[in-house]
């Protein structure tokens, strides 16, 4: 079987490497480098900003020549799917990459497809806090935790005596994912691990990890070493560093999307027909230059949508809360079935009924819908009662319209052909594929505008796990142009609201800095107004009482430095001229 895919011409894998070119901040692994083509995009009108966002996910399609790892894990899920007994193929990531995990084993049909031949199923998922925590809510802690990783695979996996597991972790980053790792490292009579991320082995995280005697990198290199004997696969295409600096929900979640699907379906292609897969997804990209930006002014953007895509809207709107800072989370979804019982709370009433009882009555003009999916046109109608800022995506595979044409103020429709070879068998993937990208552009744009970020850096980040501690003293240690160590000073003294740190906090651990700073919000750009003014806490919180708009603040503060700081710190007043200059 090894031949299969190679005998196969038809079989083609279209990642490829980005050159590595970009050696501007030598010291940041590719997927947390900002992005040259983005780089004013705070500035940049929307239409720019569609631009620069599609130049930004272009980067990921380009034919490449030596796909040899994909083919070879497509391989291992043949080699499952033609003996499936005690076997599993686990998903299994943190954050987005744990959603993908979910939808690309729940709802981009595998498992159904196989259910419908009346095969066993083959696919199961784990996505770090669980379904309830990392589904909905944006509890980014569980990443940090390798041995919940472990448990959790390990429940998965209880009885089978052959698991390809994949790991996903766009920065090769995240300890729960390495716990896995190397869990599997551990026990390949059972385990054949395979690691899908976005950087260069050599740039995987090398922090130390609380308890461990591994680190990502450590583990990826094992990995490394492994693979010419098949133990162990890496699917790690560059893809280039993302729109928003470090914000891996982006290209990073669409490139595992598209990766993983294209590799279980070549799977799934070679077992069970003999009609060959093509890749069409570069051209169909082209589709994404129509995308436009219709919230720039709501107050509120609600997604309302169905089956797979309702997915992705509920998706987008979680990251959107850990990425900038947005308030609520709620997303619509048609409730298929209605006496199932579902999670309780707030966060969790998302069906279409819910919408209708909690958040129709209070829409105003001024709040935006984006309906993702078509033909809904009663809902429409309803909500096009209360504001004309009604959008639709949606996806046709002929010409005709219907009434949300009339009732929408912009609609965004991709039309399909189903001429080309090979794209009934993709034509759902394409559909999420493209709303995908359309979401995540709306909400990165919207968020760009309202003024969340300073050039194309997220400066009001979460500090809600390691990842993102480390993350934050960077940018803080970029923007001032002071040394690592006064910027973390910096960021502890907001995320304790002390303008003198205690012997307690600086002996602290990150884990409990985390615990604390998730209490309280704009602890970065609160630590930057103090590093670059001098102020205190309460100063700089009033300083961003009056701009609430925190990149306007931020730039307030780089043109005008507090002189005595200035005075005494030469090193920085060079620093900032060059920035602001
Ligand atoms: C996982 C992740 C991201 C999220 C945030 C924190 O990253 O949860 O999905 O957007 O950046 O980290 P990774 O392990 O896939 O690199």
């Amino acid at each position: 079987s090894g031949l299969l895919f190679k005998s196969s011409p038809e079989v083609r894998f279209f990642f490829f490497f980005v050159s590595q070119s970009a050696d501007y901040e030598p010291f940041l692994p590719v997927s947390e480098k900002s992005n040259p083509l983005t780089r004013d995009m705070d500035r940049a009108s929307p239409d720019s900003i569609v631009r620069m966002l599609q130049a930004c996910d272009t980067q990921m399609f380009r034919k490449e020549t030596g796909a040899t790892h994909q083919v070879k894990v497509a391989n291992r899920v043949h080699i499952i799917l033609k003996d499936p007994q005690d076997s599993l193929v686990v998903l299994s990531g943190c954050g987005t990459s744990g959603r993908l995990a979910f939808f690309i084993t729940v709802k981009s049909g595998f498992n159904r497809a196989l259910r419908q031949l009346n095969r066993s199923e083959i696919y199961a998922y784990i996505i770090a806090g669980g379904d309830k925590y990392g589904l909905v809510f944006y509890s980014e802690a569980p990443e940090d935790d390798p041995k919940l990783g472990t448990l959790s695979l390990k429940q998965a996996c209880e009885g089978k005596r052959r698991v390809l597991f994949i790991g996903i972790s766009c920065g090769l980053s995240a300890p729960f994912v390495a716990g896995q790792l190397d869990f599997c490292l551990q026990n390949p009579e059972v385990y054949t691990p395979v690691l899908v991320g976005f950087n260069p082995t050599h740039q995987a995280r090398d922090e130390p990890i609380p308890g461990c005697s591994f680190t990502f990198r450590s583990v990826a290199e094992r990995m490394r070493a492994l693979a010419k004997r098949r133990g162990a696969f890496l699917l790690n295409p560059v893809v280039g560093p993302e729109a928003v600096s470090g914000s891996s929900r982006m290209k990073g979640g669409s490139a595992t999307k598209i990766l993983l699907e294209v590799v279980l379906s070549a799977a799934h292609a070679a077992t069970f027909s003999s009609s060959p897969i093509t890749d069409e997804y570069p051209a169909r990209l082209n589709l994404c230059r129509r995308v436009r930006f219709s919230l720039q002014r709501g107050r509120r953007v609600r997604y309302l949508g169905w089956g797979s895509l309702g997915l992705l809207g509920l998706v987008d709107a979680s990251e959107c809360k850990p990425t900038f800072g947005a308030g609520e989370r709620r997303r619509f979804r048609r409730r298929n079935n209605p006496s199932t019982s579902r999670p309780q709370g707030p966060a969790f009433r998302v069906s279409h009924e819910d919408f209708l009882d909690l958040v129709l009555p209070g829409l105003t003009d001024e709040d935006a819908v984006l309906l993702v999916y078509t033909r809904v046109v009663k809902l429409a109608r309803r909500v096009r009662e209360k504001t004309s800022n009604l959008h639709a995506v949606y996806h046709q595979t002929d010409k005709d319209t219907d009434e949300i044409d009339k009732l929408c103020s912009s609609t965004l429709t991709f039309t399909w052909t189903l001429e080309t070879p090979g794209m009934i068998c993709f034509l759902s993937q394409q559909w999420e594929l493209a709303t995908k990208l359309v979401l995540n552009a709306v909400s990165t744009g919207a968020h760009v505008l309202k003024g969340k970020i300073y050039q194309n850096y997220m400066i009001d980040l979460q500090v809600s796990n390691s990842k993102l501690y480390r993350r934050a003293t960077r940018l803080l240690q970029k923007l001032s142009g002071l040394p690592e160590p006064r910027s973390e000073e910096a960021l502890l003294k907001t995320i304790y609201q002390m303008d003198e740190l205690t012997a307690d906090v600086t002996s602290g651990d990150v884990k409990t800095h985390i615990r604390v700073a998730r209490n309280h919000k704009k602890v970065v750009p609160l630590a930057l107004v103090c590093l670059l003014t001098g102020c205190s806490i309460k100063e700089a919180e009033s300083r961003l009482e009056q701009k609430p708009i925190v990149r306007e603040a931020v730039e307030e503060c780089l043109s005008k430095p507090a002189s005595p700081l200035e005075a005494c710190n030469p090193l920085k007043a060079t620093t900032l001229r060059d920035i602001v200059g």
